[in-house]
């Protein structure tokens, strides 16, 4: 069949007949999207359930016998990977990069749609072929999700045998699935805009995801090969990561490779892959504190150089993660000095964020709740990574439960709030209906004090020296008793949060059916996906004409216009002079 680019045509897209093309083999880039973010929810829920067990275990130890040292091990490891990878970034690229780039560009869809739905299909089998190594003899791998050689693939470490094998196939399969989406994403915000749509007029959440999907290309190909060359060290008795080491008084049959190569090429990727997570979360954040409080970004045009800023910086920094590996002080310097630099974009964006709500008028609505609780969860996430980028503080606290409390508070907790604040947000174009605005505040303000009961004491917990990683700490000398009452309240909380999350669940199925029918731009947007003439957008997203812009993302409040927006295609109306206009004339 000839290829017939269609996502920037006036054409329009002819609707599949079938069941099974249109919901199923879809090329459609929504119902990809819709594809992603179920299996990225699905796969994400077995890692909170991996969590509330692992949870059980530390705050009630010897009560769960059904929790053993080596399934911990492969619950943390298992629950990482995949909050990281397989919910995460799956769900902000697959998922929302899916949905919005295309109707916020006003394309008709992503220029390879063939390609984007073979994506989809890769991720699900990366998936699938994850949660068998849960069935296989020996189980998952125990290894961290850092998956550091020699011990991710020698005896003695959980799921040495085929867990870990199936966790490096698995990822390769991720990557190749990222990959072919990652390369429609970039062409289709560069190739398929529409008219009008200059760069400098794209909103923020369309920044932060093509950003991100260009840091995920340069990044990735770093874990592939890791995992490729890791594959051969587990399978055919290479040496790439594993130097000579006696086991149990016997020499075994390797010698000469580097743990620290490994190091280096995980860090290489998993650096930057903290910033796929999170550019993603700015941008749409951005896009919601603007449209909630009826203000325009505060510094847009600053706001897209620090995403590319950051970005760049993001592949300067990865040795932060290896200050206790005994790296040259001059090294140490130089990742301190880079990570710390990293910080000043980082502070422009939380300062705007703030600057965008000052005297907006302000609607707390159930997305904006959310990306003002991740204003507050990414300060403080935030506030100790500048503890931690310094060697000497990090020295310490390096594998201690402050690491694990730092974390979770900047791309754990952060970024899922956005994600909660972005369904919350376009599920009612997703879907056509309304969802329940009670519930929604309830799951706000239990996931928001729920979170920080989870994280804030583990801060404390660590800088008493309780380390990561450990299944019980039974009478060490120097944890006080205090620790094991803090542990089980953290669990309390942990345990609420899990429970939180059915409200959410509810909410959304039920919504489906019973939710009130929403209106095509219920919150009275400018962006492009809410001026579609249909809700849910059709197949090909614009009717006959694509539509044409001719303002920024951010007109919001305009003084002398008659609403307190005016959507990006609405022409520039001569006489209103206070109409600001970014991009192509000033
Ligand atoms: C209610 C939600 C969550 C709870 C209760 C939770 C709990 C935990 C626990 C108990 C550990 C193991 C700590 C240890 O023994 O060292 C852990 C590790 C981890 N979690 Fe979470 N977590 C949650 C959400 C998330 C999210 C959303 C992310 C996404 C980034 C995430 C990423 C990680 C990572 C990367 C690790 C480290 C795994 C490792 O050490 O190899 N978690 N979490
Ligand atoms: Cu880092």
């Amino acid at each position: 069949m000839a290829y017939v680019a269609i996502a920037d045509r006036d054409a329009p897209i002819h609707d599949p007949h079938t069941f099974f093309l249109k919901y199923i083999w879809s090329q459609d880039h929504k119902v990809i999207a819709i594809q992603y973010a179920l299996v990225a929810i699905f796969v994400g829920l077995v890692a909170l359930v991996l969590s509330g067990l692992m949870r059980l275990q530390l705050g009630f130890p010897d009560t769960f016998h059904f929790i053993d040292p080596n399934q911990y091990l492969q619950f943390v490891t298992m629950h990482g990977m995949i909050m990281v990878i397989y919910l995460l970034t799956a769900l902000f690229l697959g998922g929302f990069g899916n949905y919005l780039i295309p109707l916020m560009c006003g394309a008709r869809d992503m220029v390879f749609p063939y390609m984007n739905m073979l994506s989809f299909w890769v991720y699900l089998l990366a998936v699938l072929v994850l949660l068998s190594s849960f069935f296989v003899p020996g189980g998952p791998t125990g290894a961290g999700w850092t998956l550091y050689p020699p011990q991710a693939v020698l005896t003695g470490t959980p799921g040495a045998g085929l867990g870990i094998i199936l966790m490096l196939v698995s990822l390769g399969m991720f990557i190749v699935a990222f990959t072919m989406g990652g390369l429609n994403y970039v062409t289709t915000v560069l190739q398929a805009r529409c008219r009008g749509m200059t760069l400098m007029r794209m909103p923020l959440s369309v920044w932060g995801i093509f950003m991100a999907t260009i840091l995920g290309l340069l990044a990735f190909p770093a874990l592939l090969v890791s995992a490729v060359m890791m594959t051969l060290d587990g399978t055919l008795g290479t040496s790439f990561f594993l130097p000579a080491i006696s086991s149990m008084g016997e020499q075994l049959n390797h010698q000469g490779g580097s743990p620290l190569l490994f190091q280096h090429l995980f860090w290489f990727f998993g650096h930057p892959e903290v910033y796929i997570v999170a550019l993603p979360a700015f941008g749409i954040v951005s896009d919601l504190l603007s449209t909630h409080a009826r203000k325009n970004i505060f510094g847009y045009r600053m706001m897209v150089w620090a995403i590319l800023a950051i970005g760049g910086l993001s592949f300067v920094v990865w040795a932060h993660h290896m200050y206790v590996s005994g790296m040259n002080p001059y090294f140490g310097f130089f990742f301190a000095t880079t990570t710390l630099i990293i910080a000043v974009p980082t502070a422009i964006k939380v300062y705007n964020w703030v600057l965008t709500l000052w005297k907006g008028d302000i609607h707390l609505t159930v997305p904006m709740l959310f990306a003002i609780g991740f204003i507050f969860t990414f300060i403080h996430g935030g506030l100790t990574g500048l503890f931690l980028g310094n060697v000497t503080v990090d020295l310490p606290l390096s594998d201690t439960y402050f690491v694990v409390g730092h974390f979770h508070m900047v791309m754990g907790v952060s970024p899922i709030l956005v994600v909660f604040g972005a369904i919350y947000h376009w599920y009612p174009k997703i879907t056509g209906r309304m969802w329940n605005e009670k519930l929604g505040k309830l799951h706000f303000w239990l996931t928001f004090l729920g979170t920080y009961a989870i994280y804030l004491p583990m801060h404390y917990l660590g800088i008493l020296g309780v380390p990561r990683r450990y299944y019980a700490l039974g009478d060490t000398a120097f944890i006080p008793d205090s620790v094991h009452t803090i542990n089980e309240s953290i669990t309390i909380a942990a345990l609420l949060v899990a429970a939180a999350q059915v409200v959410f669940l509810y909410n959304m199925i039920v919504s489906l059916r019973r939710g009130e029918k929403a209106p095509s731009n219920p919150w009275h947007a400018t962006t492009l996906e809410w001026q579609t003439p249909d809700t849910p957008p059709k197949h090909g997203n614009w009717g006959p004409r694509l539509p044409v812009v001719h303002r920024w993302a951010y007109d919001y409040s305009v003084p002398g216009a008659k609403e307190d927006f005016i959507p990006q295609n609405e022409p520039v109306d001569p006489y209103l002079t206070a109409g600001r206009d970014h991009g192509v004339r000033h």
